[in-house]
């Protein structure tokens, strides 16, 4: 179960964010209506929501979810008071691949320090940004992008497997049309995996039952499970429909604005 959400609207100059679609230039009264549908969402899944004020300093501040991976629950394999946090929790810094968004990181990091004592940090040359780590119950899939190198997911892995949990890497750097490995891919409990075709054969996926979103709805692969509900981006009939069959609670989120900067609805919280 989820508790708090960190978040933070996006701010003026939202629309200088980095991009790599060609969706056109984001309407700023829309953005933060819909960045306040995605808040009241993540209030209705039962959580707490810190809602951090813009900072100009960084337009693409709002996908807070790439400054950090944080663990709610460690599965306590760890010595005795080396690695756990006295609430059971534990987070890392990520150290963001592209150079407008390395200094979010400090930001972020006061913040942590009000709900977890200790906080670790990904160091150069490592770099890692939060949307390619794919959390699926002990195990964590980390992507290798064009944002987070080799070095970085080994940092991220050192780190995980020291708190009883096991990762491996998805290289998708030759996967086109993905910023990152959760653009791709999403976990919604249940062992089931959410993917696009292109990342739908990779071997590490085959113990899970995959849900395989159609071709022309791929940007619905990014969506999030949240307590007894599953958050998914409005326009997306097929995928939707999938998961109504299957029997979950939906939000469907209106997302066009942050998808027209190569943001999803992961990006947008940190949830823990
Ligand atoms: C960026 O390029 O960094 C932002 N415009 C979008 C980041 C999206 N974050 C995510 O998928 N976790």
């Amino acid at each position: 179960m989820f508790k708090h959400a960190i978040t933070r609207q996006p701010g003026a100059n939202y629309q200088d964010g980095l991009t790599t679609v060609d969706l056109g230039v984001p309407d700023l009264e829309k953005t933060l209506l819909e960045h306040s549908g995605y808040l009241t969402a993540l209030k209705t899944c039962g959580l707490a929501v810190l809602e951090l004020e813009p900072d100009l300093r960084f337009p693409d501040g709002t996908f807070v979810e790439d400054t950090a991976i944080l663990l709610s629950d460690p599965q306590g394999t760890c010595p005795q008071g080396t690695c756990s946090s006295p609430n059971g929790g534990a987070a890392i810094l990520t150290r963001p691949g592209a150079q407008s968004r390395l200094d979010e990181v400090s930001e972020m990091k006061d913040t942590l320090l009000a709900f977890f004592p200790e906080v670790a940090q990904i160091s150069a040359p490592g770099t890692l940004d939060g949307g390619d780590i794919c959390e699926a119950g002990s195990h964590f899939f980390i992507g290798i992008s064009l944002r987070t190198n080799q070095a970085g997911a080994q940092q991220l892995a050192a780190w995980l497997v020291a708190r009883g949990y096991s990762a491996s890497f998805i290289d998708i750097r030759q996967v086109a049309g993905i910023l990152h490995l959760k653009s791709g891919i999403s976990y919604i409990g249940d062992n089931r995996l959410v993917v696009i075709d292109s990342l739908a054969g990779h071997p590490d996926f085959k113990g899970y039952e995959l849900i395989r979103v159609v071709p022309g709805e791929e940007y619905a692969a990014n969506c999030i499970r949240v307590n007894d509900y599953v958050l998914i981006a409005a326009g997306f009939p097929k995928f939707e429909a999938t998961l109504r069959k299957l029997g979950y609670k939906l939000l469907v989120l209106d997302m066009s604005e942050f998808q027209k900067m190569d943001g999803g609805l992961s990006c947008l919280s940190l949830r823990f």
